[in-house]
């Protein structure tokens, strides 16, 4: 069976995109595809964030999702949030086409993603390298251009 699920991200600003997620049974890995235009070409952050809360545009959504505690780091490290997929990259078209696998994040069972944010940031995620404080909880991504909660696609 294969689980789907979709992401419609929009901001304040130009920035806006879909992400379309698919996952083969309950633990293969999620595969993400889809576009994000509006974008400054190069690399941009780009999370899962822990609450499907935009009331207050994409600050509502809080922090990276975490709930296994750990410190920030790349899609690629073994300890990571598990929100962390570090970063997409636009070109001088200013669109970031998405395709990325991975293996942490899921849709389905207690740490889904469905009902959570993505999140597509201003600057590039240093992936936990930047050697500050900050570097470790957040990337130093930014400022969020463009935010969607994730929902079931049929
Ligand atoms: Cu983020
Ligand atoms: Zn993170």
């Amino acid at each position: 069976m294969v689980l789907k699920a979709v992401c419609v991200l929009k901001g304040a600003g130009e920035t806006s995109g879909t992400v379309y997620f698919e996952q083969e049974g309950d633990s293969g890995p999620v595969k993400l595809t889809g576009e994000i235009k509006g974008l400054t070409p190069g690399e941009h952050g780009f999370h899962v964030h822990a609450f499907g809360d935009n009331t207050n545009g994409c600050i509502s959504a809080g922090p990276h999702y975490n709930p296994h505690n750990k410190n920030h780091a790349g899609p690629n490290d073994a300890e990571r949030h598990v929100g962390d997929l570090g970063n997409v990259t636009a070109g001088a078209d200013n669109v970031a086409k998405i395709d990325i696998t991975d293996k942490v994040i899921t849709l389905t069972g207690p740490y889904s993603i469905i009902g959570r944010t993505m999140v597509i940031h201003e600057k590039a995620d240093d992936l936990g390298k930047g050697g500050n404080e900050e570097s470790l909880k957040t990337g130093n991504a930014g400022g969020r251009l463009a935010c969607g909660v994730i929902g079931i696609a049929q």
